[in-house]
């Protein structure tokens, strides 16, 4: 099996948290919820990732309860809380967690992301990754810029990733989809991202 690891302080890695069964709910969970969309960044690009928000909607580089074209945001589900909870007290210890935004992300054999700080949360609590499909290089970075040191890691279906206390605001990304590496019993061809965070805001 491959070890629980922490990759630095706060970041831990649980590989294989989710079994195969819980993976596939997951992926029909994210087949349901509609409005992938590409974010347009203020720069002019364009993510390659496409994106869907619960609880609350990211727009470059803050939350709102509407999406772009005025229509309300998908509920944050109590279930999804629950995950949640139960993601941070393995990882952690601890239980007492709210999260109330779940982005999720879609990335085709092509698609990556840029290092990058999530900052646009008024909350400092841990974010919650699980990983589905395709396994992909994740790159875990420091807090001072997108440069190195940082430390390439394989995320695979069914891995949980906590990152909370001094790994909260580290630079991180996905620099690639390793293709075809899902199982096929999960019949997801691409890969599938859900973090949970704390807003702290309040509606
Ligand atoms: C470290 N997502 O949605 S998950 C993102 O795989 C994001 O889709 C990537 O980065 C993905 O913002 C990476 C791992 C992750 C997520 C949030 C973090 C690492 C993090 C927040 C703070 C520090
Ligand atoms: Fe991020």
């Amino acid at each position: 099996p491959r070890p629980r690891t922490e990759v630095a302080p706060g970041a831990v890695h649980v590989p294989d948290w989710l079994d195969l069964d819980s993976q596939r709910r997951l992926v029909e969970a994210c087949r349901g919820w509609r409005g992938y969309r590409r974010t347009r960044l203020p720069n002019g690009g364009v993510m390659s990732v496409r994106t869907v928000c619960l609880g609350w909607h990211w727009h470059p580089y803050r939350y709102a309860k509407v999406t772009e074209d005025g229509s309300p945001v998908l509920p944050f589900p109590a279930w999804l809380g629950d995950l949640g909870r139960r993601a941070v007290s393995d990882a952690y210890g601890t239980s007492s967690y709210e999260p109330d935004i779940a982005l999720v992300n879609f990335y085709d054999p092509a698609a990556k992301m840029g290092q990058h700080q999530d900052k646009d949360e008024a909350s400092l609590e841990p974010v919650v990754s699980l990983s589905l499909g395709d396994a992909c290089v994740f790159r875990f970075g420091n807090t001072i810029d997108r440069g190195r040191p940082y430390t390439d890691v394989d995320l695979r279906s069914g891995d949980l990733f906590v990152f909370g206390g001094e790994s909260r605001l580290a630079f991180h990304g996905v620099p690639r989809v390793l293709p075809g590496t899902a199982d096929p019993a999960l019949g997801l061809a691409g890969r599938l991202n859900i973090t949970l965070r704390v807003s702290g805001l309040v509606s």
